[in-house]
């Protein structure tokens, strides 16, 4: 007799219970506040100072800027439009292409022209408006003790001193600048579509009479997705594969806990306090806001490469990829060796959704991989508790910069990463994740060391550049350990505060003073 089938248990419902973006938050939040972010192939930081004596003309331009139709500066609303809008023209292309009959690997869609742009503040930028229009409040004294890193600066000793940077005075000559006051992001499609969006907006805010550049020399920091390896940084690696989801604009994770669905106020200001630090006091304006971290992080490619060539058949490794893949926790393609053990996988697509994994103590994962320290996907045992790994949550949306690595060892150009993160805190997130994880070689197991991607040392006592020791496990489960200078140097950044686009008008921004009746006589 023929057995009925079994009844299977349907799939456990995907929940996600933390509360929805509301349409008024998608249109006030600025766009590249999201896992998505702006559509880009090109990029553009530029720094800019608010001019001495000139901060009430900047008000007025900021809402000027503010208020234009069509915008110039970019809400989540539009940056989700703009992703729908390039799919579904892809789309148009493709299944057109496909009906004259070309083959699909023949199908190139054309790029959709579009440019997007954010505007933040530093510290000294949100004082310098204030200071000069002393009938604003904007509440400052109040954010002093809750966000000391951002009123600090990254380039201060205390925040330097936290994160194991290097000198001042090693950073590109841009960012050893004091008048950083605020940051112009421009993505687009083309270096046109981002160079003509920057200049209108430059205009708009009265280049050379309300704002300048913030240093005597180039003030602008370009990026671009490399254009052979789109979507790989410069070591080769996909990135931009895990990122928390926002309920309202993302679909769920349905990732066994811990997932990525991540509360609004651990990425984004809001009325509730997201800190450990209960006594959190910001004015109401900075609500829908978020901290922006950027940090020029040079690659050492060449480094790279001669560690992985050297060591990997010594630190029993089964190739030289796969150690690479043990720094990193994933490998090229971005199939994680949580899952992947001992080669990459055949199809990266498959690969690159692939986030649904937790760690275990059993994981071929080493607990010093960069994307192991830098997200620990399961549940402490300790004094690290779960909520204390989901405070660290950030959305990254950086960029490569500098030409490809060709293989010759002092081929004169740089490379890097322009990182940038966004979250609720930069204490609990960025700080947290650089200085006492990625940078602390006792986290989470004082055999296994630094991150060796990111992690940072201090110099020694004689001033010679510190180095970073990481462990893993070889083939045979043996201990093995690798001494090597840092591959990633930082070459400057900041700290930033990305205002929700309402408050650009007030309290950020002003209306120009009224003009009384004319005393001019004919
Ligand atoms: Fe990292 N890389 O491209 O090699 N990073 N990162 N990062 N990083 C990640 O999973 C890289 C940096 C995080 O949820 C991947 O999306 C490089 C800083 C976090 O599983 C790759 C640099 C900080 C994750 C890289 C750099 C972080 C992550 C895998 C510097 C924060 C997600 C792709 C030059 C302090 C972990 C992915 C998770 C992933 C690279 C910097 C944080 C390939 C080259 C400074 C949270």
């Amino acid at each position: 007799m023929e057995l009925p089938p079994p009844v299977m248990d349907p799939p456990p419902p995907v929940v996600d219970l933390h509360p929805v973006l509301t349409p008024e938050q998608l249109g006030t939040i600025q766009g590249d506040i999201w896992t998505k972010g702006f559509p880009k192939y090109h990029e553009t930081y530029y720094f800019f100072s608010i001019k001495t004596g000139k901060a009430s003309l900047f008000s007025q331009r900021l809402k000027v800027l503010a208020t234009q139709t069509p915008p110039l500066i970019s809400s989540l609303k539009k940056a989700r439009d703009d992703h729908n809008f390039i799919s579904m023209e892809r789309e148009k292309y493709i299944t057109a292409e496909k009906l004259k009959g070309i083959p699909k690997k023949e199908i190139h869609p054309p790029t959709v022209p579009i440019a997007n742009a954010l505007i933040a503040f530093t510290s000294k930028g949100l004082k310098a408006i204030q200071d000069d229009s002393p009938s604003k409040n904007l509440g400052l004294l109040d954010i002093e003790d809750t966000d000391p890193a951002f009123v600090a600066g990254m380039s201060s000793d205390k925040v330097r001193t936290t994160l194991n940077d290097p000198a001042t005075k090693k950073w590109d000559v841009l960012f050893q600048s004091t008048k950083i006051h605020g940051l112009l992001k421009i993505a687009g499609s083309s270096p046109e579509m981002v160079k003509e969006r920057l200049m209108r907006i430059q205009v708009t805010l009265k280049h050379g009479e309300a704002i300048e550049d913030a240093a005597p020399t180039d003030s602008q920091v370009v990026g671009w997705t490399r254009p052979n390896d789109r979507g790989k940084e410069h070591f080769g690696f996909e990135d931009g594969i895990s990122q928390p989801r926002m309920n309202g604009i993302d679909s769920p994770d349905p990732a066994p806990e811990p997932n990525m669905n991540t509360a609004q106020e651990l990425l984004i200001v809001t009325d509730k306090t997201a800190s450990e630090n209960q006594d959190v006091r910001r004015p109401a304006w900075m609500q829908n806001g978020s901290f922006l971290v950027f940090r020029k992080l040079e690659q050492d490619v060449a480094a790279f490469e001669c560690l992985t060539k050297k060591y990997w058949a010594a630190t029993k490794c089964e190739s030289q990829e796969q150690m690479g893949a043990k720094l990193m926790g994933r490998w090229q393609s971005g199939a994680p060796i949580a899952t992947f053990e001992t080669k990459d996988t055949a199809d990266p697509g498959k690969a690159k959704v692939m986030n649904n994994f937790v760690y275990g103590a059993e994981s071929p994962c080493p607990v010093s991989a960069h994307i192991r320290k830098t997200n620990i996907r399961e549940k402490l045992d300790g004094n690290e508790p779960d909520q204390r790994c989901r405070r660290t949550r950030m959305i990254r949306n950086g960029i490569p910069y500098g030409l490809d690595y060709k293989g010759h060892e002092n081929d004169g150009s740089t490379r890097g990463l322009l990182f940038a993160c966004y979250q609720g805190h930069i204490e609990d997130s960025f700080q947290h994740m650089q200085a006492s994880w990625s940078n602390e070689p006792t986290f989470r197991n004082a055999d296994f060391g630094h991150d060796p991607i990111i992690g940072q040392v201090p110099d020694s006592s004689e001033g010679k550049p510190g180095k970073l020791k990481t462990s893993f496990l070889g083939s045979d489960k043996s201990l093995q350990t690798v001494e090597f200078a840092p591959l990633v140097t930082l070459k400057g950044g900041e700290y930033f505060f990305v205002p929700p686009i309402s408050a650009l008008s007030t309290p950020l921004g002003s209306d120009a003073p009224a003009t009384g009746p004319s005393t001019r006589t004919a």
